[in-house]
């Protein structure tokens, strides 16, 4: 259920003109699926709207923006909306400027800074798509199949394909009202969940023999360097799923992918199937995110950020009765 004074404030969003959606850096298809969907139900109002985002949208997820890679906006806006971005800085070099202006933020995460004036926060939801799907339900506004495939699209994307312990009965009534517009699921599933280039599914196989076991087994780390980016010639956008791959390994219960960026930081993914929280682990380098989900980003060589993840998941694991 959606609170009343949530619902107010996002029909009013409809009173507003040049709408500026800001979705978060390296997007994905909860922040892609959710902003095109707003667009359109703006547009759909008779509303101007810019979609913008830092980063490239990666191939994979390009039908939710028509085959469009670079978001840039196409106007000075009113009014600034943001989807699916926990704080400022998740909105990338370009338009973290723009935080201090967000009227409304539309969000999931439970790590939400608050930065907007206004901000519709439902942590229990599956995604930002879910969250959307149902404000819109819920106030009654007229929507179309581009708006219900987005939306389907960002639900299915968060949830794995609905596989993951996010899901509620709600997130399965959510897409059931959506799938009930025509448009081609099934498609949109394999785009997301099975298609891959050959150079990144040799990539996830390399991944797969560097994979090392800590923890007594419990916990797997993976790295992804620079040079075997290189090597594949597949595009550095085909890499986002990579958190999915150590996760599979039966017997450890948190994983984490290492991914070398070519600013030398290192990027960290961070997956828990059992009670440990990872946002812990995720926070302590900076980062943030989910119980399960999580990530950070640290300023050191790889080896020396694999140390440190390391040792904070081993840590994890001797402070808590761990369980499934
Ligand atoms: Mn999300």
């Amino acid at each position: 259920m959606i609170r009343k004074e949530d619902i107010q404030k996002f029909t009013q969003l409809f009173s507003c003109d040049r709408i500026m959606i800001l979705m978060h850096c390296r997007p994905d298809g909860d922040t892609l699926g959710t902003g095109f969907a707003l667009k359109r139900l703006l547009e759909l109002n008779g509303k101007r709207v810019t979609a913008v985002c830092n980063d490239e949208v990666p191939k994979k997820l390009d039908f939710f923006t028509e085959g469009k890679k670079n978001l840039d906006p196409d106007f000075e806006p009113e009014t600034i909306v943001t989807v699916d971005t926990a704080t400022p800085e998740l909105l990338g070099k370009k338009y973290e400027a723009y935080a201090n202006r967000v009227w409304l933020a539309v969000d999931h995460h439970a790590t939400n800074s608050l930065y907007a004036e206004n901000t519709i926060l439902y942590p229990d939801k599956s995604s930002a798509g879910e969250l959307l799907s149902d404000l819109i339900y819920e106030s009654g506004i007229i929507y179309d199949s581009v708006v219900a495939s987005c939306l389907y699209g960002a639900i299915s994307f968060d949830t794995g394909c609905f596989r993951f312990s996010n899901v509620k009965p709600e997130t399965h009534l959510a897409a059931a009202r959506l799938l009930s517009f025509d448009f081609d699921a099934a498609e949109m599933n394999r785009r997301m969940f099975d298609l891959a280039p050959l150079g990144q599914l040799k990539v996830e196989n390399e991944l797969l023999q560097n994979a090392e076991l800590f923890c007594g087994g419990k916990a797997v780390i993976v790295t992804l360097t620079l040079d075997m980016v290189e090597k594949s010639g597949a595009a550095e956008s085909d890499f986002e799923g990579l958190a999915a791959i150590a996760r599979r390994i039966e017997g450890t219960y948190v994983s984490a992918t290492l991914r070398e960026n070519s600013d030398n930081s290192v990027r960290v993914s961070l997956r828990s199937e059992c009670n440990i929280d990872v946002s812990v682990i995720a926070s302590e380098f900076g980062g943030g995110g989910h119980v399960r989900a999580s990530g950070c980003t640290i300023n050191k060589p790889v080896d020396e950020v694999k140390e440190l993840i390391m040792n904070s998941v081993e840590r994890a694991f001797e402070k808590s009765e761990y369980q499934l």
